[in-house]
């Protein structure tokens, strides 16, 4: 009999889609944005007509990019952690990696929920990076009084919402019907609300203290601040930004661009200022308006997934490029350095860095899916009697290899996009801790995973499942031919 459940695949892309749809009405940028994404994916896609195989633009990722977002997310509370782990859980997103932000002296750390198998990332590998306070961190002992107690009083999930998630982990799975509702009411966790739930004083408060803090206990609901298209040419989209009328504001974060990309380079853009409403007895309606810059656009080109020999070579130039662009923003003297400026700082760092797929499998600096081409499966006797090393038969265009597509974040440039769009950071003290990943994974229930270990494990199932393929296809031929050796 088939499952009455649908697939958390499915749930994940209704979601998703659900989660755009409001976030286009609520963010005009966002629905910009994402046209202008569109249309340059296009052209690049067409422009590399016919360059199949080794690019990162297979026909599947085509199809993967219409619907290619990652969303983000703060909240407050150890048990708001949990709850979100067990809603994603229910959309096969698992919280992988743990992201330490106190370095940046950010009061937060997080993870990202994302799909985890290949197949699962094909259909829509829709993530959400997610950020919890850290009240530890937080210097002045008013200010964290206040958070403890108004995050006490908070609840940001619909009664509904768990109660589908606690009928849903009981029953195995969810309908479609009751996956329809669940969406429909997670949507109220993470949409806008304007009524604050803190008075202005309160408000004022926090902000002084860190506007993140503000951002995350201020309100009723943990408000998506960003939804993020991506795009495959970063460059391209930002010179056209003028184009649209959207105003580019930031440098790009990441690696500089290159024949073969690898992780992941992203732009943001400064958050719209919106009006709030604080609760206030002494004047008539009840409510004062104040204002608050939360939410803002983004975008992002990805590339390969580095091996740890990869990522410390990256780190290492990314370390380079950084005292020589120091010492540039000294000479301009408080002036911000410009895009171009970075980029050509990191061009030229960055070629130390190997910029061939070939080089970059052959040193193991990058993570490769291997496939069997469609020629094997055409001429089967070109297997027949071979025993030869794997490199000759990716020559002979008998094993495809394509890059692995980096489905992560990085620490640093989400230390960039928090501060570029908290406004101004008056009084940016906080204490130092260090990580705490054993906290933040009670917190969440479960241990995050490691992206390093499952992009490996990627790359080796691949493998093992194309030999399987190739001695079950020359099996098929003994018989026809006589096969003397299977590699
Ligand atoms: C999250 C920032 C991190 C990214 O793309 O690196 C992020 C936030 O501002 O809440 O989204
Ligand atoms: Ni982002």
């Amino acid at each position: 009999m088939s499952s009455p459940f649908i697939s958390p695949d499915a749930i994940r892309s209704l979601f998703c889609s659900a989660l755009s749809s409001m976030y286009r009405t609520e963010v005009p940028l966002y629905g910009d944005l994402v046209q202008l994404v569109d249309e340059v994916n296009a052209e690049a896609i067409a422009k590399h007509d016919g360059f199949e195989g080794e690019e990162l633009k297979r026909e599947m990722e085509e199809n993967r990019l219409k619907v290619e977002r990652h969303g983000a997310i703060r909240v407050g509370k150890p048990s708001e952690l949990h709850t979100l782990r067990r809603l994603f859980a229910l959309m096969a997103m698992h919280p992988v990696n743990y992201y330490d932000l106190s370095i940046a002296g950010l009061p937060v750390h997080a993870t990202a929920f994302r799909p985890i198998t290949p197949d699962s990332l094909t259909i829509n590998p829709f993530r959400v990076f997610t950020s919890l306070l850290r009240e530890d961190l937080i210097e002045d002992s008013r200010v964290r009084e206040i958070t403890r107690e108004r995050l006490a009083q908070r609840e940001i999930f619909q009664r509904e919402t768990v109660e589908l998630i606690t009928k849903a982990e009981s029953q195995g799975g969810l309908t479609e019907a009751e996956a329809k509702e669940l969406v429909r009411f997670a949507m109220e966790t993470f949409r806008w609300q304007s009524d604050a739930l803190v008075e202005k004083d309160v408000y004022d408060e926090l902000k002084d203290a860190h506007s993140l803090v503000a951002d995350i206990v201020a309100f009723k609901g943990p408000h998506i601040n960003h939804l993020t298209p991506r795009t495959l040419d970063i460059d391209a989209v930002q010179a056209r930004m003028p184009e649209k009328h959207i105003e580019s504001k930031h440098v790009i974060e990441g690696p500089p661009n290159r024949q073969c990309p690898i992780l992941l380079r992203q732009t943001s853009f400064q958050a719209v200022q919106e009006p709030i409403y604080f609760p206030d007895p002494r004047v008539a309606d009840g409510k004062v308006v104040g204002f608050h810059r939360a939410r803002f656009g983004e975008i992002e080109q990805r590339g390969v997934a580095l091996t740890p020999a990869g990522l410390e070579l990256y780190q290492r130039l990314m370390a380079d490029a950084e005292r020589e662009l120091a010492a540039v923003a000294k000479e301009l003297a408080g002036r911000p350095v410009d895009n171009a400026t970075r980029q050509g700082v990191l061009q030229k760092h960055f070629q130390a860095f190997p910029d061939t797929w070939e080089e970059l499998r052959a040193r193991q600096l990058a993570y490769f899916r291997y496939v069997r081409s469609t020629r094997a499966t055409r001429r089967p006797s070109m297997l027949e009697g071979t025993s030869q090393p794997i490199d000759t038969l990716i020559d002979q265009g008998i094993i495809r290899v394509e890059p692995i597509v980096y489905e992560d974040f990085l620490p640093a440039s989400a230390a960039g996009i928090f501060h570029s769009n908290l406004g101004d950071l008056k009084n940016l003290t906080i204490r130092q801790g260090g990580p705490e990943k054993e906290a933040f994974e009670a917190a969440l229930g479960a241990k995050v995973m490691d992206g390093n270990a499952l992009y490996q494990a990627q790359q080796l199932e691949s493998m093992t499942g194309m030999l399987e393929s190739m001695r079950s296809n020359v099996r098929a031929n003994v018989g026809k031919g006589g096969v003397q050796s299977v590699f």
